[in-house]
C-alpha cells in the first residue's frame, strides 16, 4: 500500500494542487493543536464534532434529517448522514473529485460555500480535511444520484482513487475515521462527552434525529435524540426536577437580516439564573452581544408590561437581576460571520446582533405576556419579591457594615480563632455539630487552625432568597469568620484564611451538610472555590487497635488489611479492637488531630470547579430531591489530594 501511494503521489499527476495538499496537511500534522485545540481528549473529541458539524450543516440547509454517530470497538468513529452526499464531480481546475478536494484542502468548506451560517471563529469549522490529516485512516462512502462511491485516505493522503461501487438508493455521506496514535496522546472517546454534545446538538436543531451508538464494551449502547420542540424541550430538560412557576414555555423563532434567532424561557420556583446562549451551535459561555440584547429586552419588556397593567405600586421597578431570578433560558442565534472574542473565544462580538435579538425578544416576549396573563402575573410577582428581598438585603448589609465599623469587626462568638494573622497560613475548619467542634478546638494547632462549629443543617441557599440567606445565623457566622464579604462585594484579599475545610460526619446527614456548604460557597463566594481554597476533610471510618498499636482506616479494605497486619483475621479477635466511627463526635481531640487535622498525616480533598457553567448546572440538579446526583457531584468535584501539605 505504501509503495502504491508513493507512486501515485510522486508520479506524473504530481500537480501543483497536490503539492499544496501535502503542504497543507503537513502543517496540520505538525501543529495539530492549532487546528483542534489540543492532542489530548479535547482535540480527540473535536474530530467527531468537526465531522458531525458537516452533517448538521446539511441538515440546516434542509437536506438531511438523520445523523448517526457510532464509536466502534477499536475507537474508530463513523458519522453517517442522509444528506445530498459530498459532490464527486471533477473540479474544473484542480482536476480531482470534489470529495477529494474537501478531504485534502484546508478550509475546503469555502469552496462549496453553501451560503449557510458557517462557523468561522473558535475551533469549529476548520474542515473535514483536518480530521483526515489527523487520522490513521479515513474512509468515505457517498451515495449521490443513484451511485455509491468510496475512497480511503491514510494520514491525510489518498490511498486510492475515488471508486464507484455500483447502484444505490437515496443519498448521503458516511465517514469512518480512526484518530492517529502518532498524533493524539488520548485515544479513547468518552461516551459522556459525546452523548452530551450530541444531545445538545439535537436540542439546538429541532426535528433532527441523532442516533448515538457505542459498540465498545461487548454490548452496544444506543441512544436516540430527537426534539420536535427544539429549545422549548431543552428548557424543560434544564429545569429538571425543579417546579415551574408557569406551565407554558415562552418560545419563538425570528428571522432578521443580522441573525436567525431562537429562544425559549421559563421560570422555575428557585432563585438561581440558568441562561445558556449559543451561536451557530457553539456554546457562548462568555456571552456577548446576543446575551446583552436579550437581557436588555427581558428587563424592559417585563417592566413595560407591569406598568401597563398596573402591577407596580408607585415608583416600583425591576432590575435585570430581579427579572432573572429563577429564569431558565436558552438563546440560540445563527450569524453569517460570527466574531468570537474573549479568553476562550466563546463571546460573540458582532455588535449588530444585539439590536436584532433585543427587538425580537421585545416583540415576542410582550406577545407571550399579553397572551398568558396568569404567567405574566406570576413572573412579575416573583420579580417584585426578588426586588424587595434585594432591597432588604442591601439595608441589612449596610447595617452590618456600619455595625462592624463601630464595633471593629466582631467575629462570631462560636469561632475559636487562630493566633497568627497571615491568611496564607491560616485554616478555618467548619465542623458539624458542637461536640465535634469541641474536640476540634482541643485537638487543633491553635496557632494557625480556627474552628467554627455549625449547628445542624444550614440553610439551602439555592432555595432561599438572599435576605433569608443573610439572616441565617450559621451563614452569617461563616461570612464574618472568612471576612471577605459575598457576591459582587466579595474581596479575596480580605479572606482571613486561605484554606476553608469542611469537616462533616461520614454519613448521609454529613454529606447533605457538605453539599449545602458547597452550594453556599459556589453561589456566594465562587472565587474561593476557583482559587482552590475550599477543602473537604476526610475523617477515618475505623480505628484498629491492639495493645499500644493503633491504625486508622478510611475504607473497609484498609480496615481488613490493618487487622491482618496486627495479627488478626478479617475482623476482631486475638486482642484486636475495631471501632467504627459513626461520627466525628466519637473521636477524642487527640484522635481527631492525628487522623483528620494534622497536615503531616491528614488527607483533604480540594474542591474544584473545572467549568463554572457545568458546575452550576450540576448544582441545580443536585438540589433536586435525588441523592444520587449529589453523591456523584461530590465524587467528581472533590479531587483526591493526599497529604497535600507534606
Ligand atoms: C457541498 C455541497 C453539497 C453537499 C456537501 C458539501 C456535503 C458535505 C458533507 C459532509 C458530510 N456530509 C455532507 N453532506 C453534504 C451539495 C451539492 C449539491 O448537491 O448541490
Amino acid at each position: 500500500m505504501a509503495n502504491k501511494k508513493k507512486k501515485q503521489d510522486g508520479g506524473d499527476d504530481y500537480t501543483a494542487g497536490q503539492i499544496q495538499v501535502l503542504k497543507g496537511l503537513e502543517a496540520v500534522r505538525k501543529r495539530p493543536g492549532m487546528y483542534v485545540g489540543s492532542t489530548s481528549a479535547r482535540g480527540l473529541h473535536h474530530l467527531v464534532y468537526e465531522v458531525v458539524d458537516n452533517s448538521i450543516d446539511e441538515a440546516m440547509a434542509g437536506f438531511c434529517s438523520e445523523v448517526k454517530v457510532t464509536i466502534h470497538e477499536d475507537n474508530s468513529v463513523t458519522v453517517e448522514d442522509d444528506g445530498r452526499g459530498i459532490p464527486v464531480d471533477i473540479h474544473p481546475t484542480e482536476k480531482v473529485p470534489g470529495v477529494e478536494l474537501a478531504m485534502t484542502t484546508l478550509h475546503a468548506g469555502g469552496k462549496f460555500d453553501k451560503n449557510t451560517y458557517k462557523v468561522s471563529g473558535g475551533l469549529h469549522g476548520v474542515g473535514v480535511s483536518v480530521v483526515n490529516a489527523l487520522s490513521e485512516y479515513l474512509e468515505v462512502w457517498i451515495v449521490r444520484k443513484g451511485v455509491r462511491y468510496h475512497q480511503r485516505y491514510e494520514r491525510g493522503l489518498r490511498a486510492m482513487e475515488l471508486e464507484e461501487l455500483g447502484k444505490a438508493k437515496g443519498s448521503g455521506t458516511t465517514i469512518t475515521f480512526k484518530p492517529d496514535d502518532q498524533i493524539f496522546t488520548e485515544l479513547v472517546f468518552s461516551f459522556e462527552t459525546l452523548s452530551n454534545r450530541l444531545r445538545e446538538l439535537a436540542f439546538l436543531n429541532k426535528g433532527l434525529q441523532i442516533v448515538f451508538t457505542d459498540e465498545r464494551n461487548g454490548k452496544p449502547v444506543r441512544e436516540e435524540y430527537l426534539f420536535e420542540g427544539g429549545l422549548a424541550e431543552y428548557v424543560t430538560y434544564l429545569r429538571g426536577p425543579r417546579g415551574a412557576l408557569h406551565d407554558k414555555v415562552c418560545y419563538f423563532e425570528a428571522s432578521k437580516p443580522e441573525a436567525e434567532i431562537e429562544l425559549a424561557l421559563q421560570y422555575d420556583q428557585g432563585f438561581a439564573e440558568n441562561t445558556h446562549t449559543f451561536v451557530n451551535n457553539i456554546n457562548t459561555h462568555e456571552g456577548g452581544s446576543h446575551l446583552t440584547g436579550f437581557k436588555a429586552a427581558l428587563t424592559r419588556t417585563i417592566n413595560d408590561y407591569a406598568r401597563r397593567n398596573n402591577l407596580f405600586k408607585k415608583d416600583e421597578s425591576l432590575s435585570g437581576d430581579d427579572v432573572r431570578e429563577g429564569l431558565v433560558c436558552v438563546l440560540s442565534v445563527r450569524v453569517m460571520e460570527p466574531q468570537f472574542e474573549g479568553q476562550t473565544k466563546t463571546k460573540l462580538g458582532n455588535s449588530e446582533v444585539r439590536g436584532a435579538v433585543e427587538a425580537a425578544v421585545n416583540e415576542h416576549l410582550s406577545t407571550f405576556l399579553d397572551e398568558n396573563p396568569r404567567a405574566a402575573k406570576s413572573i412579575i410577582e416573583k420579580s417584585l419579591q426578588a426586588a424587595r428581598a434585594r432591597e432588604a438585603a442591601r439595608k441589612a448589609r449596610d447595617l452590618a457594615r456600619k455595625k462592624s465599623a463601630l464595633e471593629g469587626g466582631v467575629l462570631p462568638g462560636k469561632l475559636a480563632d487562630c493566633s497568627i494573622s497571615d491568611p496564607t497560613l491560616c485554616e478555618l475548619y467548619l465542623v458539624e455539630g458542637d461536640s465535634a467542634g469541641g474536640s476540634a478546638k482541643q485537638g487543633r494547632d491553635r496557632s494557625y487552625q480556627a474552628i467554627l462549629p455549625l449547628k445542624g443543617k444550614i440553610l439551602n441557599v439555592e432555595r432561599a432568597r438572599i435576605d433569608k440567606v443573610l439572616s441565617n445565623d450559621e451563614i452569617r457566622a461563616i461570612i464574618t469568620a472568612i471576612g471577605a464579604g459575598i457576591k459582587d462585594e466579595f474581596e479575596l484579599d480580605n479572606a482571613r484564611y486561605h484554606k476553608v475545610i469542611i469537616m462533616t460526619d461520614a454519613d448521609v446527614d454529613g454529606a447533605h451538610i457538605r453539599t449545602l456548604l458547597l452550594t453556599f460557597f459556589f453561589r456566594q463566594m465562587p472565587e474561593l472555590i476557583e482559587e482552590g481554597m475550599v477543602y473537604i476533610a476526610q475523617p477515618p471510618l475505623y480505628r484498629v487497635q491492639k495493645g499500644k498499636q493503633e491504625l486508622y482506616a478510611y475504607t473497609e479494605e484498609e480496615r481488613n488489611e490493618y487487622s491482618k497486619r496486627l495479627g488478626g483475621k478479617d475482623g476482631e479477635g486475638k486482642g484486636i479492637n475495631i471501632q467504627r466511627y459513626k461520627g466525628l463526635g466519637e473521636m477524642n481531640p487527640d484522635q481527631l488531630w492525628k487522623t483528620t487535622m494534622d497536615p503531616e498525616a491528614r488527607t483533604i480533598l480540594r474542591v474544584q470547579i473545572e467549568d463554572a457553567a457545568i458546575a452550576s448546572n450540576l448544582f441545580d440538579r443536585l438540589m433536586g430531591d435525588e441523592v444520587e446526583p449529589r453523591r456523584n457531584f461530590i465524587e467528581k468535584n472533590a479531587k483526591y489530594v493526599r497529604n497535600l501539605d507534606v
